[in-house]
């Protein structure tokens, strides 16, 4: 499956391209296992805000460069007092708004993990709609191996694919799970040779492309409203209003205002 990707705008940190309607995001720092610092997040929340506004891009595929790592979560050479801390000299932790941001965009993501998805990387997979591995894929949590966690989630969502005590396991003992055992406990969908990761990942974004985008939006809003709270229910709420700007009966109501008359909703009728 060739395809023939176009670079959308130019980074440090990452790579983001698209074509035929796929949106790739590509974290590129190889030689830290992709471990991501604050300009790489702050990279990553541009280009899917930019996604996010693309009428063009309907599926993302997340990944890392090179075969050995999807992420490695925080980069720990620049971790300091609060956060990570990038040229600015402030300590953050966007990678928590980058979270949100997957969550809530109108559009499947995909991650496709070569290699390790481990830490904060793991749970960026986590965040992902759908996980394609390759057969080299290592997942895992490593937070209290380094003195960090993540309570958000890292655990809440977690727990969802896995159940709480594989959860606990995954994150108290901090052991790393190969691709299969991944597949086995729910925490990823698909397994494929390393050489088949890009046509299978690109495969299961065209098919996804077929469908209806609102139906395919309003699912993906509704599997996360739940889990999501009020915020969930936000992103639900917005996209049946999103909908409901569509109708006449809305469009009824803005006229009138506009045209200083009294709306005539009684003509619209109401459903079952
Ligand atoms: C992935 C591991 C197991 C791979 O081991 P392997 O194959 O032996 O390779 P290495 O030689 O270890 O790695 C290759 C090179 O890459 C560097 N490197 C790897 N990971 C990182 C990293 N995370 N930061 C900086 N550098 C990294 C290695 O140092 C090596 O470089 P050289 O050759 O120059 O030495 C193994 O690499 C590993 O265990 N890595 C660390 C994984 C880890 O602990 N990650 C951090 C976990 N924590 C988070 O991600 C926190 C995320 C976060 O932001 C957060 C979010 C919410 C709430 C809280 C937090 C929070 O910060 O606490």
């Amino acid at each position: 499956m060739t395809m023939q990707w176009e670079r959308v705008k130019e980074y440090t940190d990452i790579i983001y391209e698209r074509a035929e309607g796929i949106a790739r995001v590509t974290i590129n720092r190889p030689e830290v296992h992709n471990a991501f610092r604050p300009e790489t997040v702050a990279e990553m929340i541009d280009a899917f805000q930019h996604i996010r506004d693309d009428a063009s891009t309907g599926v993302v595929i997340m990944r890392g460069q090179g075969n050995l790592a999807f992420c490695s979560g925080g980069d720990q050479r620049v971790r300091g007092h609060g956060g990570y801390v990038g040229g600015d000299q402030i300590p953050r932790l966007n990678v928590l708004d980058l979270q949100r941001l997957i969550r809530q965009l109108p559009k499947p993501v995909i991650a496709a993990v070569a290699g390790y998805a481990i830490g904060g990387g793991h749970v960026l997979h986590v965040c992902c709609d759908l996980t394609i591995a390759a057969e080299n894929a290592v997942f895992g949590q490593t937070g209290p191996k380094v003195g960090s966690f993540d309570a958000g989630y890292g655990i809440a969502l977690l727990s969802r694919l896995v159940g709480q005590k594989k959860a606990k396991e995954i994150w108290f003992l901090c052991r790393q799970y190969n691709a299969q055992e991944a597949l086995q406990m729910g925490l990823i969908n698909a397994v494929v040779p390393l050489d088949r990761l890009e046509e299978e990942s690109i495969q299961w974004a065209k098919e996804i492309l077929e469908k209806s985008p609102i139906a395919i939006r309003f699912l993906k809003a509704a599997f996360n409203a739940d889990t999501d709270g009020a915020a969930g229910l936000q992103q639900l709420a917005g996209d049946a209003t999103m909908l409901f700007y569509m109708t006449d009966e809305a469009k009824e109501g803005k006229n009138a205002f506009l045209e200083k008359r009294k709306p005539d909703f009684g003509k619209f009728g109401r459903l079952p």
